[in-house]
């Protein structure tokens, strides 16, 4: 209690931090909506149990720049459930690199009206959604992914400002504005732009501020289903926003801190194996009241459940259709399996045929089979037959083979035996070609 009686009131305003959702994502080639109907009911779920003032979407919307109807039908429903069932709600949407900025931003002039806010051009980023609680007012800054030449440098670069590495284009006149390229360029014009309407606007008594972005920072932790950039020259560092009292980032699928006011929510989903057993979050983030600047946010992580785990596995062939008799908990385990997206790699020597169809009468969402140790086996089989051959034989038939014999040599080193159905069955089509050619 304070002095006053009253109860000490401390972090009065809470957001609920989202990013790539990539709606509309196929996985191996699968539908995931239904799972993205499941993960996103879950989120609404959220929104209900507690007092949110606003809930930031980090870019990253659709996985397309074009998405099917079916993700443009389930985002649309979300948008609507989330906005009727939550009128107060400040809904803050960015577009991420997947997303086509045009296409995103339909309707964002009617939707504004509704405290729903998309902003797909970087331009619109320096006027800031002001978020009012009871207690607490709060800027939110919404920076879309900024593609090459999406912002303009807006002052006359001095002589010491010019762009190291620029090589070539010195003659392109510095009267005429000059659409930004690199990442480097572009967040350093942004940053400038975002932390000068920060100050101006704490001087005016709004003390927090927010900046809600889609960008890759150096230390990050990627995983093998994010994309665009590669190698580190295009990393940003977050320092540039240590003014800000949260940064909610999207693009990286992993959450994670990566300075002490800003965090990566990551997706909601696995959206590939190397993300197997990861737990997915959203975060909870309250504002703290005060003039401290060490501690303005606390961040809490909310696991969100997915409908179809994802998992990887090795083992030989055998065990996972399972010759051998299970324990119990090897039962529950294989029920589990089932409900579960598997990567299954083969331990096996020789190659499995149809080793997918196989393993799906049993585990019904195998999507992905590896066999690299057969295949390992089998290409050193054949660089040793290679050697095996003597000096000019390479390539020069003194006994001609024919094709029977090639396809029984290859049905031998994949198997290590030769099917004699497969076999009858190949001769016969040996024939009928025969006959067919004239
Ligand atoms: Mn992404």
């Amino acid at each position: 209690l304070t002095d006053t009686g009253l109860p000490l009131r401390l972090g009065t305003m809470k957001l609920l931090h989202l990013a790539d959702l990539h709606v509309g994502r196929l996985f191996h080639e699968r539908s995931l909506i239904e799972d993205q109907q499941f993960v996103l009911d879950q989120v609404l779920e959220i929104l209900s149990q507690d007092h949110y003032t606003a809930l930031f979407l980090a870019g990253d919307i659709y996985d397309r720049s074009i998405p099917s109807g079916d993700a443009v039908r389930l985002f649309s429903s979300f948008l609507h459930t989330l906005h009727s069932r939550n009128p107060d709600l400040a809904i803050c949407i960015i577009a991420g690199n997947h997303d086509s900025p045009d296409r995103l931003a339909f309707g964002r002039e009617l939707f504004q009206s509704m405290n729903i806010h998309i902003v797909s051009d970087p331009n619109q980023s320096f006027e800031p959604v002001i978020l009012n609680d009871e207690h607490e007012r709060c800027a939110v800054f919404l920076l879309p992914f900024l593609y090459p030449g999406s912002l303009y440098l807006t002052k006359e670069p001095q002589q010491s400002d010019e762009v190291q590495g620029n090589r070539g284009d010195s003659v392109e006149s510095m009267a005429e504005p000059r659409g930004l390229r690199t990442q480097q360029e572009l967040i350093t014009e942004a940053s400038r732009r975002l932390e000068a309407r920060r100050q101006a606007l704490a001087a005016e008594g709004i003390q927090h501020s927010v900046l809600v972005a889609h960008l890759f920072t150096q230390g990050g932790l990627e995983t093998e289903s994010e994309r665009l950039f590669l190698g580190t020259a295009e990393q940003v560092d977050v320092r540039l926003f240590s003014g800000f009292s949260y940064v909610a980032l999207g693009h990286l699928h992993r959450s994670q801190q990566v300075a002490p006011n800003a965090w990566y929510a990551g997706s909601p989903l696995a959206y590939s194996f190397s993300e197997a057993d990861q737990v997915k979050h959203c975060l909870s983030v309250t504002l703290q009241d005060g003039e401290e600047t060490a501690s303005r946010c606390s961040v809490q992580l909310i696991p969100l459940k997915p409908l179809h785990p994802v998992r990887r596995l090795s083992g030989p062939f055998a065990m996972f259709m399972g010759a051998a008799e299970h324990s119990a908990a090897e039962t529950s385990t294989a029920e589990d399996l089932k409900a579960a997206y598997l990567e299954i790699e083969l331990t096996d020597e020789h190659l499995v045929e149809q080793a997918q169809r196989l393993l799906e009468q049993r585990y019904p969402l195998v999507l992905s089979v590896k066999q690299s140790r057969a295949f390992q086996a089998l290409l050193q089989t054949q660089a040793a037959s290679q050697r095996a051959l003597p000096d000019g034989a390479n390539g020069s038939p003194g006994r001609r083979r024919n094709t029977l014999d090639d396809f029984t040599a290859f049905e031998e080193s994949l198997y290590g035996t030769v099917d004699q159905g497969k076999l009858e069955l190949f001769t016969t089509l040996l024939e009928q070609i025969h006959h067919e050619t004239p």
